[in-house]
C-alpha cells in the first residue's frame, strides 16, 4: 500500500484532531477521487474543515499528477474497487468518519461493451466497499447482530435506474427500470446499500443523483462534448459536431451544487435514500441550441447526426421530484440551466483559445 501526500499538505494528526474553531476534525475517505465529483466533494469537504483521503488505482495513474496540483491538501491511498484486500487496508488505515463511494465505470455506452467488468466495478464494488467498513467496524461479525458503527457511509447511485420511467417525475419512491448493464448494476449497488443499512444497522445512505456536470466533466459526456466542440468550432479549430439522440431529455444540474447534497446526507441522524435534482428538465436539442446561441452560432449548420452515438435501449426522459431532499436536507441547487451551459462554454473556450493553431482550410 502507498500513502502520499503533497509537499505542501498540512500536517494531521489522524482521527480526533481538532479542526477549524477547535472542533473535532472529521475524516472522509472518498473512491472516484479522480473523477468529476470526487474533485467538487473534496474541494467542499476541505472547505468544511476535512481530512480528505482519496482511494486511487492502477500503477501510474495518468490522472494524479493534474489532481495533486488541483488539490494539494488531500492524501492519496492505492486501492481498487475490484480488490476487497485494498478496501478493507485504505478503511483500517483511514480510519475514516465518513465513506463516499463515487467510484465507478460510470460512462453509460461503454456498460454494453463491457457488461462484466461494469458489473463488477459499479455493481459489486459497492458491496466490497460496505464489507471493507463492516469488517473493519468488527459489525455484524459471526452473523449475530451487533451495535451499528460509526463510519457512515454514502452511496452515488443515480437517476439511471429510472430508466424506463414509471412514472413522472421521480422520487425515492419511484420503481426502477434500468435500461443498461450501467442502470442494472447502479440498482445492485442501491439495494446493496439498503440491505446494509437494514442487515447491520449501518448509517449507510444512497443519493439518488440526476445528471450533473460542469466544465471538469468527461469529455465523453454529451453536455461537455457539446461545450468542447462549440468551443472548437467558434474558434476555427473544428467544422462539424456528430452527436446521438438530440431528443433525449434529462434534467441536468452542476455538479458542485450536488456534492453539497451528499455531504448533507451524512450529517442526518440516520442513513435514507434521497433524489437529487433539479426538477426541470431539457433535452440535448436544447443544450445544443443554448450552447451555440451563447457564441453567436446556429447549431443547424455545424451539427450532425451519427448512428455511432445511438444507444441499443435509451433512457427517453427523466425529471427529479427532488422535495425530500429540500424538506429533510434543506438542500436547494444554485445554478440554473442556463447558467450551467455558459460556465461550461465558457471554461472550454479559455481552454481551447490557450491551445493550438485553427484547422487549415
Ligand atoms: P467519473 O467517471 O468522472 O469518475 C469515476 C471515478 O471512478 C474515477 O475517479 C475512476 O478512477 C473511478 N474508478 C473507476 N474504476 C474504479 C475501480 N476499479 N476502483 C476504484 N475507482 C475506480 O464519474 P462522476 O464523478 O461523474 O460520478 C461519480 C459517481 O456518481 C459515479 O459512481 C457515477 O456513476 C455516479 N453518478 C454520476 C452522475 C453524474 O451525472 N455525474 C449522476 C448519478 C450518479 P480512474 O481515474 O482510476 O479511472
Ligand atoms: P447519461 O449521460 O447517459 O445520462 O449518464 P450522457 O451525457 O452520456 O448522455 C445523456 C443523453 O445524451 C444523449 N446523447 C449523447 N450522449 C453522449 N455521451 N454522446 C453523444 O454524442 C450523444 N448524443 C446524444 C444520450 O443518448 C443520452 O440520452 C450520465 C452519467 O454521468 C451516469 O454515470 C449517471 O448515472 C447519469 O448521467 C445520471
Amino acid at each position: 500500500m502507498v500513502l502520499t501526500r503533497a509537499a505542501n499538505a498540512p500536517r494531521h494528526h489522524g482521527r480526533g484532531a481538532q479542526g477549524r474553531q477547535g472542533t473535532q476534525m472529521k475524516t472522509a475517505l472518498i473512491t472516484g477521487i479522480t473523477g468529476q465529483d470526487g474533485m467538487y466533494l473534496s474541494e467542499h469537504l476541505l472547505t468544511e474543515g476535512y481530512r480528505v483521503w482519496g482511494l486511487i488505482r492502477g500503477q501510474n495513474n495518468p490522472k494524479r499528477e493534474r489532481l495533486e496540483a488541483l488539490l494539494p491538501d488531500i492524501e492519496l491511498i492505492e486501492g481498487d474497487l475490484l480488490d476487497q484486500g485494498s478496501l478493507i487496508a485504505a478503511v483500517q488505515r483511514v480510519q475514516p468518519d465518513e465513506v463516499y463511494n463515487l467510484g465507478a465505470i460510470s460512462f453509460v455506452p461503454l456498460s454494453w461493451n463491457q457488461a462484466e467488468l461494469t458489473g463488477n466495478i459499479t455493481g459489486l464494488g459497492v458491496m466490497r466497499m460496505l464489507e471493507a467498513v463492516r469488517i473493519v467496524e468488527g459489525v455484524g461479525a459471526g452473523g449475530a447482530p451487533t451495535q451499528p458503527g460509526r463510519i457512515r457511509f454514502y452511496q452515488a447511485s443515480s437517476s439511471e435506474m429510472f430508466g424506463k420511467v414509471r412514472e413522472t417525475p421521480q422520487s425515492e419512491r419511484t420503481a426502477f427500470h434500468p435500461r443498461s448493464p450501467y442502470g442494472v448494476a447502479k440498482v445492485y449497488g442501491h439495494y446493496i446499500t439498503v440491505n446494509y443499512r437494514e442487515s447491520y444497522g449501518m448509517h449507510a445512505s444512497s443519493g439518488i443523483l440526476f445528471n450533473h456536470e460542469s466544465p471538469r466533466r468527461g469529455l465523453e459526456f454529451v453536455t461537455r462534448k457539446i461545450s468542447q466542440g462549440v468551443a472548437r468550432i467558434k474558434l476555427g479549430k473544428q467544422r462539424e459536431l456528430l452527436l446521438g439522440n438530440l431528443d433525449a431529455r434529462r434534467d441536468w444540474g452542476f455538479a458542485g451544487d450536488y456534492v453539497r447534497a451528499m455531504h448533507l446526507m451524512l450529517q442526518q441522524p440516520h442513513g435514507d435514500d434521497y433524489v437529487v435534482g433539479t426538477g426541470v428538465t431539457h433535452s440535448v436539442r436544447d443544450f445544443v441550441e443554448a450552447a451555440f446561441q451563447y457564441v453567436g452560432l446556429d447549431w443547424q449548420d455545424h451539427v450532425r447526426s451519427d448512428p455511432r452515438y445511438m444507444r441499443p435501449a435509451e433512457v427517453d426522459q427523466l425529471t427529479a421530484d427532488p422535495a425530500k431532499a429540500r424538506r429533510v436536507l434543506g438542500w436547494e441547487p444554485r445554478t440554473s440551466f442556463e447558467d450551467l451551459v455558459q460556465m461550461m462554454v465558457e471554461a472550454d473556450l479559455a481552454i481551447e483559445g490557450a491551445a493550438t493553431a485553427p484547422v487549415a482550410g
